[in-house]
């Protein structure tokens, strides 16, 4: 029999996740669909520009999905079930002190590092994990009782993680029980059918929505689903001409006549989905939770730390000048990244601030001069690294935009310390450095490209 090996069995995951996603939550395919609409239509309208950060196909069949686990011990579990897919975790992220709204995780992303890995299917999961030891959500009580709770619940049956393992190892697995493993994984991530204890999710809602997600309940779930888009602005009024309610705003940079850069999302507020919930009297009855919603996202060139250490400058000085009240953020926004970034990917590449594959494109020995005069004569062509990671404030705005109560923090406690070597020590996996990939891709591209530079 036929064997699945990890891009196929990647692949296949990402298409399961999507099909249960949209008979979980409807209005995730009609975003599906617009998103589908606007890629055509700027298909059409720019040609090849279109593909310039990723082919039409992995463009159409790209998402990333959201989880939220409690303890090291299932983050480790996620990391065997992702690994079997050939995916890695990258990134440190810490929203605890994330602005408008502190949240009690911490996070990674799972994904594929490799180029024609992620030209293939560049699926990837932002997994965020509780942190009960944090005093300013937490108190001692609280703190040991969310741990015992979270230490009796098994998220992943022993046959999944079995599996994972072995298509790990194998870098494959037979067709019967690559399908076994779909099931099995997928299922891990289905919203569960058992009743939610009504005081216990209460208690921890009153902390923290994410809290009472994530340690409220049994099991774990998809909290969305997230396709691509080539243009967000479109998509946007498009998804309200349909009558659905988006956020406020499109998250990260501005709309503005310069390249693309990182990444730009926008979402719709979390539906009320009929949940199963046990009383204080041990009936069960139905209730609504609103936890789930659908985001939508553009990716653009990935910044070198020189060029995200600007963005942020600009960022912060578009914060100023919105909160002076001189204008609408998009406006701002729009003459702050016109004065403050170059306006080219060219420029991008010369000054240093944004990662890029050199390819040469004349024959003969190439002089040993400066990136800028290797651009210019023609030596070398620059292609965008697109940006496959995300951004904590971002990721904070979509967070937010969907709690429908601030929650309670005290700020006078100590919050527990952590980092990404804390995170990468707790699961027993090195967590690399989403600079560090796209440094050593440019750094690659140019050896391969037989450039020295001056
Ligand atoms: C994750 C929120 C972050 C993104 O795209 O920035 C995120 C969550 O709500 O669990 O998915
Ligand atoms: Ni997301």
């Amino acid at each position: 029999m036929s064997a699945v090996g990890t891009t196929e069995l990647r692949a296949r995951f990402a298409r399961r996740l999507s099909d249960l996603y949209g008979t979980e939550v409807p209005a995730y395919t009609t975003l599906v669909d617009e998103c589908h609409l606007v890629n055509q239509r700027v298909l059409d309208r720019d040609g090849a520009a279109a593909e310039r950060f990723g082919s039409i196909s992995r463009v159409t069949a790209e998402r990333h999905g959201a989880i939220r686990v409690g303890t090291p011990q299932e983050l480790a579990q996620v990391a065997r079930i992702f690994g079997a897919l050939g995916m890695h975790p990258v990134g440190f992220y810490d929203l605890r002190d994330a602005h408008p709204q502190p949240i009690p995780v911490i996070s990674t992303a799972f994904r594929p590092t490799e180029p024609d890995e992620l030209a293939r299917n560049p699926f990837r999961v932002f997994t965020s994990m509780l942190v009960p030891e944090d005093r300013r959500f937490f108190d001692t009580d609280l703190e040991a009782r969310l741990r015992t709770f979270l230490a009796h619940r098994r998220l992943f049956p022993d046959e999944l993680l079995v599996l994972a393992d072995r298509a790990r190892a194998d870098n494959e697995l037979a067709e019967a029980d690559a399908a076994r493993f779909l099931d099995l994984a997928a299922g891990a991530f289905a919203l569960s059918p058992e009743p939610v204890d009504r005081t216990w999710y209460a208690e921890l809602e009153r902390i923290s929505g994410v809290a009472a997600d994530i340690g409220g309940v049994t099991s774990t779930h998809i909290n969305h689903l997230t396709p691509r888009v080539l243009d967000i602005d479109e998509l946007y009024t498009g998804m309200q001409a349909r009558g659905i309610a988006m956020i406020d705003e499109i998250q990260g940079p501005p709309r503005w006549h310069g390249p693309d850069v990182l990444l730009r999302q926008t979402s719709f507020r979390a539906l009320a989905e009929p949940r199963r919930f046990r009383e204080a009297d041990g009936s069960i009855g139905e209730g609504r939770l609103r936890v789930r919603f659908g985001e939508v996202e553009a990716r653009g060139i990935a910044l070198t730390p020189r060029g995200r250490a600007l963005y942020d400058d600009l960022v912060a000085a578009v914060d100023r000048r919105v909160a002076a009240g001189e204008g609408s953020r998009q406006e701002i926004g729009a003459e702050v990244w016109a004065a403050g970034l170059p306006s080219s990917e060219i420029e991008l590449a010369r000054r240093g601030l944004g990662f890029f594959r050199f390819t040469a494109a004349r024959p003969g020995p190439i002089p040993i001069v400066d990136l800028g005069t290797l651009l210019d004569d023609g030596w070398l062509t620059a292609e965008p690294i697109v940006y496959e990671d995300f951004l904590p404030r971002s990721a904070a705005g979509i967070f937010a935009s969907n709690l429908s109560d601030a929650g309670a923090m005290d700020a006078s406690q100590g919050g527990a310390p952590r980092d990404l070597a804390w995170l990468s020590e707790a699961i027993g996996r090195t967590i690399l450095v989403p600079e560090d990939i796209y440094a050593s891709q440019q750094a690659a591209s140019l050896r391969d490209s037989g450039a020295s530079l001056g």
